[in-house]
């Protein structure tokens, strides 16, 4: 908020001038989605990622880069429209109540996106629905409130709100 974020030693790490950005060892990641891959895979221990050779990892890749390349542009431009309706085709994410749907009836079954197995693209379509529905920027359908819900009782997701919360007190 204090726009640190424009100055020349953060620029150097993202020109992008965006958070996050993690620094492990020599390697800068930037891009959450390209973090939550990076850090599931350098990490197999934590069982948050779906292996190379295994069939499901296409799925896998699928939802990691649909956060950011479909569900994210699509809230944007539903919280404020542009001024002139671009054609559907033009838009990576088609329309968003396409969006809404295909993503409610991948997280409708359960627990998780890939199943029983909690994985890093979770961590991606959990956080873009908890938010969206947090701030009233999508619906608050019935799939995406027991999702988010599943998510919310993971000790995981509560020590990291827990974080959040002491971050923002201080
Ligand atoms: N495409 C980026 C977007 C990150 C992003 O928009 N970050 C916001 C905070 S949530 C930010 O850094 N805003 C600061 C700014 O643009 O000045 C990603 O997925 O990591």
């Amino acid at each position: 908020m204090n726009g640190e974020q424009y100055e020349p030693g953060y620029r150097a790490i993202n020109p992008m001038s965006k958070v996050p950005a993690l620094k492990h060892g020599d390697v800068v990641v930037t891009e959450a989605a390209a973090i939550c891959t990076y850090l599931a895979d350098a990490f197999p221990q934590a069982g948050l990622n779906v292996p190379i050779d295994d069939p499901r990892r296409g799925v896998y890749l699928k939802w990691l880069f649909f956060g950011p390349s479909c569900i994210e542009p699509a809230i944007t431009d539903h919280a404020f429209p542009r001024k002139e309706e671009p054609r559907r085709g033009m838009l990576g994410y088609g329309d968003f109540d396409r969006v809404m749907d295909v993503v409610a009836k991948a997280v409708e079954p359960g627990p998780y996106l890939l199943g029983e197995q909690f994985t890093a693209a979770d961590v991606i379509i959990g956080s873009n629905l908890r938010w969206g529905m947090m701030f009233d920027l999508i619906p608050k359908r019935s799939e995406f409130v027991a999702y988010v819900g599943r998510l919310e009782k993971r000790p995981a997701l509560q020590r990291a709100v827990a974080k959040d919360q002491e971050l923002a007190a201080a």
